[in-house]
């Protein structure tokens, strides 16, 4: 059964600066820089952010490819640790300039629409270190100078920006469960650190809206949203997803779309004494500045339960997990390599909740993707990767979409989690998502089977879902 999608329809992929691009010719340090510097073994395989896919170097041939499997949007980052040369100034990097110049006007040259991103899980290390990194509201103020100057350097050729990516697991893994660098444990600091991301974006934005001076250029968020599901029906169960879908999904969505944070938000961190410092001046500026539009990121649902901890429990941190525990589902289907459930009907129920909760604000899916480990099994003596596996996950998502858009939610593109295998925060190069290989030794990159896929559905901005699909979900 055949499905066409919207006319322009982003058929793309997303990477972003400190993952692909290696860090030559890089003034300053991010976060991860650092923390390989310091800690190389927590990194798979001890492989770190250095040379990344070598896209400062190999740009014009990593774009080429991308052009040639029929991308016709593509989203990357400018990180700030490049394009700035001195932090506190502001100033720019005569070479970071060059690059980001040089590669906008190759995705354009190329036919690609270049989507920008602002931050990446890159802070300037030397802003943690100095400041406190985002507990801080100098770093903030920073940001927004960093964002004036990437508005006013490509504003010209830029329509689509977005402020942050996953703002969530910024304060997931710094300040909560220690995947990302500071690797803290604080319930308090981290309810700060997500006020203040969240006022950077709208400060961004504040600041768009002031020096931009395209007519075609749009502002928006890049949100891993990802459903929670109780466990059962059970009064506790249902509770548990309402507060995980309050502290996991609603802390940004809210405040960016609809300009507020829900007041049960507000009073549930009161009342627990981790309210953020705000102020009524700080709150009108959210207000004032939502998003033109979204990004979500999806790659599995969240299964939640009761808390298996009593709230009467004494000398325990402030954690989420107060208000619900993760769920293993019997039974659940599973991406076994990454450790993710599959759900693709998640996609769906994003679509609504979109439509019917946020004023049906226009989005698109921003990441989706399937990482596999020691992919090299699927090599045909071909030469190319046989992902079978990666164009089912593809359908099986793009089938739900679909449903949503044509029950009017206003999904306008699709991008797979990464146009060529990139490095990835702890994992390295252990899980690859790309429609394109890279050999990371030879920097050799090479068009999966998921690739020409891509190509075939771009062309026709069509997807012609196999009958076991619709078998599959026909009931559900
Ligand atoms: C998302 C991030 C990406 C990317 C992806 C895959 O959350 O936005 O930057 O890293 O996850 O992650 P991993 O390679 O660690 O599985």
């Amino acid at each position: 059964m055949k499905k066409q999608f919207p006319e322009n329809f982003w058929w793309g992929a997303a990477t972003s600066g400190p993952q692909s691009e290696g860090r030559f010719n890089k003034k300053h340090a991010n976060v991860f820089d650092h923390w390989y510097e310091i800690e190389p073994e927590v990194f798979y395989k001890g492989v770190g952010p250095d040379t990344a896919s070598n896209f400062y170097n190999s740009f014009k041939e990593d774009i080429k490819l991308m052009k040639e499997i029929g991308l016709n949007s593509v989203r990357t980052s400018i990180q700030w640790s490049r394009l700035i040369d001195d932090l506190e100034a502001n100033t720019v990097d005569a070479d970071g300039l060059r690059f980001y110049n040089e590669v906008i006007d190759e995705f354009i040259k190329n036919g690609i629409r270049p989507v920008i991103n602002l931050h990446h899980f890159d802070l300037p290390v030397e802003l943690l270190h100095k400041y406190g990194g985002w507990e801080s509201k100098k770093v903030v103020e920073l940001f927004v100078g960093f964002c004036q100057r990437c508005f006013e350097a490509f504003g010209d050729r830029i329509e689509d920006w977005f402020t942050f990516n996953e703002p969530m697991v910024i304060v997931d893994g710094g300040y909560l469960y220690q995947f990302h660098y500071p690797k803290l444990v604080d319930g308090k600091k981290a309810m700060q650190v997500a006020y203040n991301v969240q006022l950077a974006s709208s400060k961004a934005i504040q600041k768009f809206r002031e020096v931009n001076t395209n007519p075609k250029s749009r502002i928006g968020i890049i949100l891993n949203l990802t459903p929670p599901y109780p466990a059962s029906d059970h009064p506790e169960d249902l509770l548990a997803s309402h507060h995980a879908n309050l502290l996991s999904n609603r802390l940004f969505m809210d405040p960016s779309t609809l300009g507020e944070y829900p007041s049960e938000l507000f009073q549930l961190l009161d009342k627990d004494g981790v309210l953020f410092e705000h102020t009524a001046e700080e709150l009108k500026i959210i207000k004032e500045n939502t998003v033109d539009y979204l990004g979500v990121n999806f790659y599995h649902p969240h299964r939640v339960q009761r808390p298996s901890l009593s709230s009467d429990s004494l000398a325990v941190d402030w954690m989420p997990g107060k208000y619900f525990d993760h769920y293993e589902m019997p039974g659940r289907r599973m991406n076994v390599d990454k450790g993710w459930e599959i759900h693709p009907k998640a996609l769906y129920d994003i679509a609504l909740n979109i439509r019917d909760n946020y004023g049906n604000i226009e989005w698109f899916v921003s990441e989706n993707g399937m990482g596999v480990s020691r992919e090299e099994r699927w090599l045909g003596t071909d030469g190319m990767i046989h992902d079978d596996y990666r164009i089912q996950f593809m359908q099986e998502h793009l089938y739900w979409l679909e449903r949503g858009i044509e029950e009017g939610s206003k999904c306008f593109g699709y991008h797979l989690w990464t146009p060529i295998d990139c490095w990835s925060w702890m994992n390295a190069y252990r899980n690859r998502y790309g429609f394109i290989s890279n050999n990371i030794h030879t920097q050799v990159k090479t068009i999966k089977k998921s690739g020409h896929y891509i190509k075939g559905v771009a062309a026709e901005n069509a997807v012609d879902f196999p009958d076991f699909i619709i078998e599959k979900f026909k009931q559900a």
